[in-house]
């Protein structure tokens, strides 16, 4: 009961600041893209799939119409009748081939992405005006070490702003595919900025990247750092369980709200207790089940993944803005099987972390962050005196 007050209160509060990314009547358009690799995954389908299947389409519509004109009995009492033409069955099987082939790559390249949990890290030095030097521990296993320039980005930070270099440039990179790379800037660091070096084979493009751009794949690329947190998700008959390992494994149900706890737009879409995971940061997630397979799925984030009782299957999303995203399980999975929403909020850091004090408190745990304000290094050291 406790929780579910805390969960309701959290709710009618962050109902009066928070957008939704719901699902409009009569809408046709996918659900407003809450990460980049979403954004990807809605360019594949509006930008590639979309315009080929309205050509297709309408080219066979348009053979249609020329054959019930042109060839009718009336309009051809004739018919000619031959039996076969080569160029003609080489065209029509060739041409389908190039289409998939268009479609499968960049398809690829996706499904690579949404399975691949990134494994980027950063280090920062700190600029003394003369330093130009910089090394980064290229020490991923062979198949993920950074060999090419969009494995690497060099971005310096003046406290105030932050400024992304550029390879030859603004800098000089020695030891591509080796244990250390040396990146020797150009000029030397301002005393006092930031040197950030952040290096993975795990690469999306900037969010707001235009169309147009990504026609000729000439978005601006970002390396994906690895994972700051776990999410395990555990399908029942029919509600979710969600547990935070990294937190002090605190673990909780979310159940639907019933239609007089909430309101007309969002009934079968909210929850009493949602997941809150913090923006821009990597979210690993596990899904498993208890009984039969369900389906985590949050079209926001573009993740639709089996939850199989006995197995464990994982993928990742990188919220990108602030808000709540609704999703629902989506494998059949007995009587109550459209009664199993998703609901997802990305908060800040801050509120990340005193939500997490909060639910700690919950199990009689001790806070993990205090104020509110303590920052990523102290929480690890927090969590290893642990
Ligand atoms: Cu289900």
């Amino acid at each position: 009961m406790k929780r579910l007050l805390s969960g309701l209160s959290g709710f009618i509060m962050l109902a009066a600041t928070n957008a939704y990314a719901l699902p409009e009547d009569k809408g046709i358009s996918m659900l407003p893209a809450g990460s980049a690799l979403a954004e990807e995954v809605h360019f594949f389908h509006n930008g590639i799939l979309m315009p080929i299947m309205t050509v297709i389409s309408l080219f066979v519509l348009a053979l249609l119409l020329w054959v019930i004109v042109r060839y009718n009995a009336k309009a051809n009492p004739e018919p000619r009748k031959f039996s076969h033409n080569t160029l003609i069955e080489i065209i029509w099987t060739g041409v389908p081939i190039i289409i998939l082939l268009i479609i499968a790559l960049p398809s690829f390249e996706l499904l690579f992405k949404e399975d691949v949990v990134p494994d980027g890290k950063q280090v920062v030095a700190r600029g003394d005006g003369q330093t130009v030097d910089f090394v980064f521990p290229n020490d991923f296993v062979e198949s993920r070490m950074v060999r090419r320039a969009d494995h690497l980005q060099v971005i310096l930070d003046d406290g105030v702003e932050q400024t992304t270099l550029k390879n030859r440039r603004d800098f000089r990179v020695q030891g591509w595919g080796e244990r250390d790379l040396v990146v020797s800037l150009n000029e030397p660091a301002p005393a006092g900025a930031s040197v950030i070096l952040r290096g993975g084979r795990s690469t999306q493009n900037v969010t707001d990247c235009p169309m147009s751009k990504r026609y000729i794949d000439a978005c601006e690329k970002e390396v994906v750092l690895a994972p700051t947190m776990t999410l395990k998700v555990n399908g029942y008959q029919w509600n979710w369980q969600y547990s935070y390992p990294d937190f002090g494994d605190f673990d909780f149900f979310s159940n639907m709200l019933t239609e007089d706890q909430t309101t007309p737009e969002l009934y079968r879409f909210e929850v009493d207790n949602r997941v809150v995971v913090p923006v821009g940061e990597t979210i690993r997630v596990t899904t498993t089940a208890n009984d039969v397979i369900h389906a985590w799925a949050l079209p926001s984030f573009a993740i639709k993944i089996d939850a199989v009782p006995g197995r464990i299957n994982e993928t990742w999303f990188r919220p990108e803005r602030e808000g709540v995203y609704y999703g629902q399980c989506s494998e059949i999975c007995g009587v109550k099987h459209s009664f199993m929403p998703i609901a997802v909020e990305v908060v800040s850091r801050p509120e990340f972390e005193a939500w997490v004090d909060e639910q700690r408190e919950l199990i009689g745990l001790e806070p993990m962050f205090g104020d509110g304000n303590t920052t990523l290094a102290q929480a690890d050291t927090a969590a290893a005196a642990e």
